[in-house]
């Protein structure tokens, strides 16, 4: 059964993978497995279809025959947990991988979403000036200790896993903003995350949707 997933039909950054779709589709495509999508508008994401589907009327969600998730990282993990090749096989070794995917959406995504959200949203807030470098501070906090655990390694933990997946979508978020320029190890994990066929793959379809190449259903 191939699964169906949602997308941007207009996405703010044109398709450049910083909506969270792009995710879910390097989970697809590191797994090797084919999907079709179905792209929402943002009316459409508030209608009773697509609520059904996803109950805050976002993107992405997940439909596989009778079962329908919403997340990204509830999907990722359904499609690390039902093909090989993004979780290890050792019990231990796995379990600490889907600790990372927690790690990555938990306790490294929120103060980067919260610092970006503030850079392109409320530059002309008179309180800017002041709460900017309080949210930079909170950022920088997490990527120093993360740039201090990966070291010099390839990957946080032995080989790539569902957890570097996450890890890197989710700093390669913050590619724009400079900040994480201030990392010369976390830009390089992420430069290997990118450099990966599957990440390219997903990465040229979601960008499709922009140029007109995808056929969309
Ligand atoms: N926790 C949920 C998950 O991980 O799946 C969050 C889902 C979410 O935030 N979805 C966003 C959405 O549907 C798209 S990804 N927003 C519409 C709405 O809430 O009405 C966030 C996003 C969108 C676009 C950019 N961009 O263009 O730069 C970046 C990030």
């Amino acid at each position: 059964m191939t699964p169906i997933i949602t997308a941007f039909e207009q996405s703010p950054d044109r398709g450049k993978g910083q909506a969270r779709d792009m995710r879910v589709r390097w989970a697809l495509e590191e797994v090797n497995q084919a999907y079709d999508v179905r792209l929402v508008s943002f009316t459409g994401m508030k209608e009773p279809e697509h609520l059904a589907l996803h109950p805050f009327g976002q993107i992405p969600t997940y439909e596989e025959g009778d079962l329908t998730l919403f997340e990204s990282g509830a999907i990722v993990l359904h499609i690390a947990e039902s093909h090989a090749g993004l979780l290890p096989s050792d019990a231990n070794a796995r379990s600490r991988a889907i600790t990372w995917m927690f790690a990555a959406l938990n306790t490294m995504e929120p103060p980067l979403v919260d610092c970006e959200v503030a850079m392109l949203l409320e530059r002309e807030k008179p309180w800017y000036e002041e709460r900017q470098p309080v949210l930079e501070d909170r950022a920088r906090k997490r990527l120093d200790e993360l740039s201090r655990r990966l070291g010099d390694a390839d990957w946080l933990d032995g080989t790539f896993t569902a957890g570097d997946l996450l890890m890197v979508a989710v700093l390669f978020r913050s590619k724009e903003s400079g900040i994480l320029e201030e990392y010369p190890n976390l830009s390089a994990y992420v430069a290997r995350g990118e450099a990966r066929p599957a990440f390219k793959r997903a990465f040229a379809a979601q960008l499709a949707v922009f140029t007109g190449a995808h056929p969309s259903r």
